[in-house]
């Protein structure tokens, strides 16, 4: 009996332990500063009239330009998304996102990739033109928003952005004239949402590795609410 007392309170310290650990490195990894959405007047939608939110991000082909200051951080050559990965958009509104796109790509493994997925009408605009999907072979990379497994709304989207060539001259900020797409969204109640890019861009693991799986480059959070 005192064997099996002794057991239950190791595996209950053991347990105290970890979990202190676990808070002491989430606070250790202070968060990115957070991007709100601003809000513009009142829009009529399929859900009835909601706040209008909007919202402009970017990609680039290094992280010189985000949240990690102009001398790119840790990680210079990592390709990734600014000005913050950290996203924050009202609940019940209208979100107009736009993305400037600065980098070159390639061909995506995954096509379903390659489609406008979860935005209102199911397209994007793409340098003006309205879309459903971009060709395959030309992917720089993707929002593609998903849910935490927690009780909140539903809530996925998931856009191409499509790829500028390898050869565009630079612009006076240092990278090429940007692919600009935009898409809508409608949010429902408060959630907590993740994100990041399905195009391998990264390092490792048949480019899944480096700046695809690290916050701050191609992945990030989005709150609503
Ligand atoms: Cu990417």
């Amino acid at each position: 009996m005192r064997i099996w007392v002794g057991i239950v309170l190791a595996v209950v310290a053991g347990v105290a332990v970890s979990v202190l650990t676990g808070v002491a490195l989430s606070l250790a990894a202070s968060p990115p500063s957070q991007l709100q959405a601003s809000v513009h007047g009142y829009v009529q939608t399929p859900a009835g009239r909601l706040p209008h939110a909007f919202l402009t991000i970017a990609t680039y082909p290094d992280s010189l330009a985000g949240e990690h200051g102009t001398s790119g951080g840790a990680h210079p050559d990592w390709v990734s998304y600014g000005p913050s990965t950290n996203l924050q958009v009202p609940a019940h509104a209208l979100v107009t996102m736009t993305i400037r796109q600065y980098d070159s790509g390639g061909t995506i493994y995954n096509p379903y990739f390659a489609q406008v997925q979860g935005t209102v009408g199911g397209t994007a605009i793409v340098n003006g033109k309205t879309v459903t999907a971009i060709p395959q072979g030309t992917v720089a990379h993707t929002f593609t928003l998903h849910m935490f497994p927690a009780n909140q709304p539903a809530l996925f989207i998931s856009v191409p952005l499509p790829a500028v060539p390898g050869n565009a001259p630079n612009l006076a900020n240092g990278y090429p004239r940007p692919n600009v797409v935009t898409f809508s969204f409608v949010t429902g109640g408060p959630g907590r949402y993740v994100w990041n890019c399905e195009y391998p861009c990264g390092t490792n693991y048949r480019g899944f590795g480096g700046p695809m799986s690290t916050q701050g480059y191609m992945a990030g959070t989005l709150t609503v609410g």
